[in-house]
């Protein structure tokens, strides 16, 4: 049996294609839905635009329906982490980001400048590290996807800077946080709610330059480190961003370690980067399966105790370990 759709129904496809948004395209399904006459020759079709609308209905929920494309806000890893840079307007979040990679933000003396996320790779050493420049936090709108953005970094880094105090600055920013359910994580803390995400947190003082009394910049430094690893730095000067460095690869929890074939020389130049807390055998295992199924025993290098000895496949990786597998 012919369908037999009514020309109003094509007007009302035609928009339903042209759409751009989930919740635009779900409002005509559901309209041709309305339209279109119910008999036995539309059975198929009726079907067919029920099974779009939930479709569209999961996509608006976040669910995993077919049609459903990562938010293009949502930056793709790069490098050994991912780090996301938050905090008050105009702290100089995306100077940081141009000062510290490639990547070319908008920086103006206005807030709400940055509207999406921008990521840029700093190089440090032999890695690199991808840093990712937000919206400001705490301001008038909230990006919806802010928060997935935040919590899918690997740590943070809280830019902060002058006039206003960086402390109270810092409260602002945890209480926009915890709207979210997203908490600061503190030096040392094992105490994080256990309902709020937490990511290790570098607190960067940012425009150093303009702190000129040396005990305002003392005190600052001090309030702020007892709660996080923290850091004065400069985007416009550079002072502090070697360190910013060294820091930001301190809080990510990683190690590198080398490689090396018996006889040969290790090859300095592309570590494995791994988390902290990995044994030799989980080593093995990342570099293949068979390394790891027929391991014997390892010799290990280390900077500052083993020179060459044998250690067993329990044995802790530690920064800089050069490592020979034998199996
Ligand atoms: N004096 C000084 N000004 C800075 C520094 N970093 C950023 N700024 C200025 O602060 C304003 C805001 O910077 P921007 O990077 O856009 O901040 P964002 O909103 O956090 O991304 C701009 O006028 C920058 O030139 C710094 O280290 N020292
Ligand atoms: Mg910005």
């Amino acid at each position: 049996m012919p369908a037999n759709l009514p020309p109003q129904y094509f007007e009302v496809e035609k928009l339903y294609r042209q759409a751009r948004s989930a919740s635009e395209k779900l409002r005509y399904l559901e309209e041709m839905l309305a339209i279109m006459p119910k008999h036995k020759g539309t059975d198929k079709l009726r079907a067919d635009l029920r099974k779009r609308i939930s479709q569209f209905k999961e996509m608006r929920k976040g669910g995993k329906g077919p049609g459903r494309r990562a938010p293009a806000y949502l930056i793709d890893k790069e490098g050994v982490g991912q780090v996301t840079l938050l905090g008050p307007p105009n702290s100089g979040k995306s100077s940081l980001l141009a000062a510290l990679t490639k990547a070319q933000p908008q920086i103006a003396d206005y807030p709400y400048t940055t509207r999406i996320p921008l990521a840029g790779m700093m190089r440090y050493e032999n890695i690199q590290v991808q840093l990712v420049d937000t919206p400001p936090l705490g301001g008038e709108q909230l990006d919806p996807w802010l928060p997935d953005l935040l919590r899918r970094a690997d740590a943070w880094v809280l830019v902060l800077a002058p006039p206003e105090d960086p402390l109270y600055q810092v409260e602002q920013v945890k209480a926009v946080l915890a709207g979210y359910k997203l908490t600061l994580q503190e030096r040392g803390a094992g105490a994080v709610p256990s309902d709020a995400a937490a990511r290790p947190t570098l607190a960067v003082l940012n425009k150093s330059d303009l702190i000129s009394d040396p005990e305002e910049m003392e005190l600052y430094l001090e309030f702020l480190g007892e709660h996080f690893h923290t850091l004065a730095v400069s985007a416009h000067t550079g002072q502090g961003l070697q360190t910013f460095r060294a820091e930001l690869y301190k809080i990510l929890n990683l190690v590198r370690v080398y490689t090396r074939a018996p006889g040969k020389a290790a090859n300095f130049n592309s570590p494995f980067v791994i988390p902290v807390r990995t044994t030799i055998m989980e080593l093995a295992e990342r570099i293949h399966q068979d390394l790891a199924r027929n391991f014997k025993f390892a010799r290990v290098w280390g900077r500052e105790t083993f020179e060459g000895q044998r250690v067993q496949r329990d044995y802790f990786l530690r920064e800089g370990d050069v490592v020979e597998l034998h199996v």
